[in-house]
């Protein structure tokens, strides 16, 4: 009898030792999008709003169903990744007057714990509570846009960089720059300080597109934000644009001194040693992807920069095309299940205007999905503000009522009530940029009552992004 009891609650024990490690209990959720999309504000208000507000996001089941027990923060799991500034970004927030978080550069990770009450399956039947931890990375998009780099070699890359001449001749850095390439010969033996010189015109070339033209793509992406790599010799490289076919073919034949043979081997360190490890170390154990976009920002930059945001979004779409014959399935086994675009700040227009900023992105987006398999990965498009800076409201003109947004200018933080204009469903065209162009708000921060920001959908992301594994 006795025996009977004791291998029965081993069996038990068994059970439920299998039923804690079947369920899902962690989760590594990457969030990323170009400079300046959102991604500090929406880590600091996701961390903001599970830690003290999940009882106020209504759509999120686990919250909705009084299931959802408590989230603190806890240890992050990998010691070689920076500690995402919560605190930090919440000081500032909160500080007299507000401000929103300060610009971020690199990648950055937090964990949370979330103790719920499961209601499936055997672990349902077993424990009383589960945890799901919840891994949030903060990564800058611009790395996602080396990707073809993997698949190129330096003449080739060289080749594309040149195809969009255009854009980089809107620069005046960029004549500087040019005429040093045009100064090189590529077969004389290299020397350090030369490289170094035109890599810092081709840097200076780069940034002057994005910070001063508004201009999304640059490559290479860390030359943008080099972090640790700043002055290392693997960033001291740059694309033979104007460089003729004929000389590309004698240069191949010179010496492994030469420049031509050097910067050939800085393009494959920086592929090996930069790219290809963000993938390997970062992105191939991320279980969900949320990608922020700030189409609003991208129309008030111009027709131009905004077709670049839409280009940029292109190529950071191909890191998710997990097909057969994708480049990254190839070389590695991403497991993304969930992809989520959403266009952030939302709370800039007014609510007749969101579903047409959803459209607008939808449309974006379409470009890059026309050949796409994302086997696997489920993907969804969503309109969100994820710290409410803005109050809607309608106003009575001679017209009839009209949509309002009120907020606080961003640099002097009085108050305004405005129509922010409509949002395009569609890129417009040439003579509407010409004519008028946009002119979308930017808000202060909202003045803290307490330390709980509003939103505005985040509990519809968390429940695409979370739902599923907090059954
Ligand atoms: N009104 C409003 N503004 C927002 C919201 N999220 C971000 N912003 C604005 O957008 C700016 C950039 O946001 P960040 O969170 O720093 O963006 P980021 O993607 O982390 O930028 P980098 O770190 O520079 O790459 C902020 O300083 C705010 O002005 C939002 O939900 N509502
Ligand atoms: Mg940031």
């Amino acid at each position: 009898m006795v025996n009977v009891r004791q291998s029965w609650s081993r069996l038990q024990h068994h059970a439920q030792q299998v039923a804690l490690r079947a369920g899902d209990r962690h989760i590594r959720l990457a969030v990323t999008g170009l400079s300046g999309a959102g991604k500090t504000a929406f880590v600091t208000a996701l961390v903001n709003q599970l830690t003290l507000g999940y009882d106020k996001l209504p759509l999120f089941s686990v919250a909705r169903e009084q299931r959802l027990i408590g989230v603190k923060r806890v240890m992050q799991p990998d010691l070689n990744i920076a500690s995402f500034d919560y605190q930090g970004g919440i000081a500032q927030l909160t500080a007299e007057p507000p401000k929103w978080p300060s610009s971020t550069r690199n990648i950055s990770e937090l964990r949370l714990a979330l103790r719920y009450l499961p209601t499936k399956g055997l672990r349902a039947k077993l424990v009383d509570s589960a945890t799901l931890y919840l891994d949030i990375i903060d990564y800058p998009g611009e790395w996602l846009l080396d990707l073809p780099m993997l698949q190129l070699d330096f003449v080739q890359w060289s080749t594309q960089v040149n195809a969009a001449a255009t854009k980089y001749q809107s620069s005046d850095k960029y004549d500087d720059f040019i005429n040093s390439v045009n100064q090189l010969r590529l077969t004389d033996v290299a020397d350090e300080q030369v490289l170094a010189d035109i890599s810092k015109r081709y840097q200076a070339l780069l940034l002057d597109l994005v910070h001063q033209h508004g201009f999304y793509q640059a490559q290479p992406g860390r030359m943008l934000l080099p972090g640790e790599l700043d002055g290392a010799p693997i960033l001291s490289f740059f694309p033979l644009m104007t460089v003729s076919e004929q000389q590309i073919i004698e240069a191949s034949k010179a010496d492994k001194n030469s420049y031509f043979k050097v910067l050939q081997h800085r393009y494959q360190e920086y592929v090996q040693q930069v790219v290809k490890p963000f993938y390997r170390d970062h992105f191939c154990h991320f279980d969900r992807q949320v990608v922020l976009v700030d189409c609003l920002g991208g129309l008030n930059r111009g027709k131009d920069q905004f077709m670049d945001m839409t280009s940029a979004l292109e190529h950071i779409l191909e890191s998710f095309q997990f097909g057969q014959n994708n480049l990254l399935k190839r070389l590695f086994s991403p497991k993304i299940d969930k992809l989520l675009f959403a266009a952030s700040k939302v709370d800039h227009i007014s609510r007749d205007q969101q579903a047409n900023l959803l459209q607008l992105l939808g449309n974006m987006l379409k470009a890059g999905q026309q050949h796409a398999r994302f086997d696997g990965c489920v993907v969804e498009t969503m309109a969100i503000s994820a710290i409410k800076a803005s109050r809607h409201g309608t106003v009575n003109t001679a017209s009839g009522p009209c949509e309002v947004v009120q907020g606080r200018v961003l640099d002097s933080g009085r108050p305004v009530t405005i129509f922010p204009g409509e949002v395009p469903t569609h890129l417009p065209d040439t003579s509407f940029w010409q004519g008028q162009g946009f002119d979308f708000p930017s808000f202060a921060p909202p003045i803290a009552t307490n330390q709980l920001f509003g939103q505005i959908r985040m509990d519809h992301l968390l429940e695409f992004i979370l739902g599923d594994k907090l059954l």
